[in-house]
């Protein structure tokens, strides 16, 4: 007998940082919610991803929620950037102390949604056979959750163990004594090479495409340090919502090209030596200007070469492409790693992997040997854990068919043709440009602040309109277009996977400046959408979860990026 459909006010997909936050707000809201997980537990990005070596790379001290100062002052963090097992763990503590499981269904994952003209609800269903009934269907999967996976030929013949540094095994992996394959040089491959090596008898690594990468620095957290910045907290959550990248660091504004070449090395040294991604704050043109940039490359590869002994290996790491296009990746002991004499690096740029044999991997018309092969090959990222589920909106329209030449949204938060449909970190917002918690939470409030005002105003249904959400996608191309960083091929661009189309999906305008649109929007009643297939409705809305955003934008920081940017704020 089918199993009568639960009835909730929310679904959420998801109990990553996004899910977690959601399901708090809706309940301080008094909306009821189900959340389904695919996993046994919360986490998300931080529950997947247990490779060796995996940590965060903006400092935990702002890499966390700020939701709740008493949360704030109770945790701790140990070192400057969290390994993983922490950041879980403060996961884990968030949910108890917030007392969220009660309402998280782990161990499934959603399959279907389809919304319900008529009733104006989502029909939600999972691969354990449970249907939901929801009046908002609010998706928290994460830019970065769908494993890219290639299909190697021969991977299927392969005698030893295969792992994806993205859905790594609980009980972790022992290397020792082993030969392995690391497929793959970003970020999750630069962090877990280091440690790989030290356990691994051999380790051979598959470049396709070399990254830039800054030494992180990481170290314990000094308690008299912590004791500071908790003693003055909110200034510092104040200062950080305030930054293009929604976290603060000392910031250069003048530009690189102003400088003599003797200033800039100063300079470069200055902030290589401060490490991890604020080093793309010595100058304030170098995601702009092209011979800025050459500048700050030059000085990368200088510091490659200085460190890795075999000039043709180190050439080989160095790469040739604009610095910061793709996501700049933040190493310890990344390049020494090459001058250790069980480690080789593999150039694969030209014929790519050839195919898995059963005992290693062929490339250059050469077999690897290899006992375990580790794909450190990213995501589909931003829209890959949509396709995923079977959504469906008006008129049987499937999200995938709608978004096919890439996504497109209003705000990155909701799309025209699925009604009463919400998206956290979306394509189209900030997301994976800004600290991904301070975006997740700022998106989580705004849509509490909308279902409220829909109950305040009895709407059973919101949309966005065609015209508003056309100019948003002119508006997030428009704004690509003037950084450098939608120059090369990097998944931002989709272009890690061979036909995606090839759109620039997170809006780079700036943290601040998305932020004041969200409130115009919502200060002009919702400016944009259409409640109850009606504009007349659009009412001014109270401002209950959204007050914390309304910060100053910190212009100091920038005027410098609109000059650049002609006019339009980007960094
Ligand atoms: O994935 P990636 P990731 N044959 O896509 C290569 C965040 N993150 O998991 O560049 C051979 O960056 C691919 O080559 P190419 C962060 O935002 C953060 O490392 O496409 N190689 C590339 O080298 C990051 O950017 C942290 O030519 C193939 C690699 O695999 C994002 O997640 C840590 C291939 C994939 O690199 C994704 O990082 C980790 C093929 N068929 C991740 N297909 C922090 O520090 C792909 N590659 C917080």
């Amino acid at each position: 007998m089918a199993r009568a459909p639960e009835t909730y006010d929310a679904v959420v997909v998801g109990a990553g940082f996004a899910g977690m936050y959601m399901l708090h707000c809706l309940r301080k809201m008094g909306f009821s919610a189900r959340v389904y997980e695919a996993g046994d537990g919360v986490g998300g990005t931080w529950y997947w991803n247990r490779y060796p070596g995996a940590r965060c790379d903006i400092e935990s001290l702002q890499y966390s929620y700020s939701f709740s100062e008493d949360l704030d002052q109770e945790w701790t963090w140990t070192e400057k950037y969290a390994p993983q097992p922490e950041i879980l763990a403060y996961a884990n503590h968030v949910a108890d102390r917030f007392d969220l499981r009660r309402d998280i269904q782990f161990e499934t994952r959603v399959t279907s949604a389809v919304y319900d003209e008529t009733s104006h609800r989502w029909r939600v269903e999972t691969d354990r056979g449970d249907i939901a009934d929801a009046q908002f269907l609010i998706m928290a999967v994460g830019c970065l959750s769908a494993a890219n996976k290639p299909e190697f030929p021969g991977l299927d013949g392969f005698e030893g163990e295969i792992y994806h540094t993205g859905e790594w095994p609980k009980e972790g992996v022992d290397f020792t004594g082993k030969r392995v394959a690391v497929i793959g040089t970003g970020s999750s491959a630069i962090q877990s090479i280091p440690i790989i090596a030290e356990q691994a008898k051999a380790l051979t690594v598959f470049q396709r495409t070399p990254n830039y990468s800054v030494p992180a620095w990481n170290e314990e957290l000094d308690p008299e340090y912590v004791a500071k910045v908790k003693a003055t907290y909110p200034e510092l959550r104040a200062k950080a919502r305030a930054r293009p990248t929604g976290f603060y660091f000392p910031f250069n504004l003048t530009s690189a090209l102003d400088a003599t070449p003797e200033e800039r090395r100063k300079v470069y040294e200055e902030f290589w030596d401060r490490g991890g991604l604020p080093f793309l704050g010595a100058y304030s043109d170098l995601l702009f200007d092209k011979a800025a940039n050459d500048t700050i490359a030059d000085f990368a590869r200088e510091k490659i070469r200085a460190v890795v002994d075999d000039p043709e290996t180190a050439d080989l790491l160095c790469p040739d492409n604009v610095f910061g296009c793709k996501r700049l990746c933040v190493d310890t002991g990344y390049y020494q790693t090459f001058n250790k004499p069980h480690v080789k690096l593999v150039d694969v740029s030209k014929t790519g992997v050839e195919r898995i044999t059963p005992h290693g991997v062929v490339a250059g018309g050469e077999e690897y040997a290899a006992d375990a092969i580790v794909c450190a090959t990213g995501f589909a990222a931003m829209t890959g854990s949509f396709d995923r589920i079977r959504i469906v909106g008006r008129n049987g329209l499937p999200l995938t068919k709608k978004w096919e030449a890439g996504p497109r949204t209003y705000l990155g938060i909701t799309t025209v043709g699925f009604p009463n449909f919400f998206m956290i970190t979306g394509p189209g917002s900030p997301s994976v440009l800004a600290n991904m918690i301070t975006s997740i939470e700022q998106h989580a409030d705004w849509i509490s602040d909308c279902l409220a005002h829909m109950r305040d105003i009895g709407a059973a249904e919101i949309e966005p309109t065609l015209p508003f959400e056309d100019d948003w996608v002119d508006h997030v191309n428009e704004v690509s277009e003037i950084s450098l960083r939608s120059t090369c091929s990097s998944w931002y661009v989709g272009a890690n996977i061979p036909g995606r189309p090839r759109v620039f999906m997170p809006y780079i305008g700036g943290f601040p400046i998305y932020v004041q649109k969200c409130n115009e929007v919502m200060e002009k009643g919702f400016e944009g959408f259409e409640f109850d297939k009606t504009p007349k409705r659009n009412a001014e809305p109270a401002v209950r979860m959204t007050e914390r955003w309304r910060a100053e934008l910190d212009l100091e920081v920038m005027s410098p990026a609109m000059i650049a940017a002609r006019k339009v704020p980007v960094v």
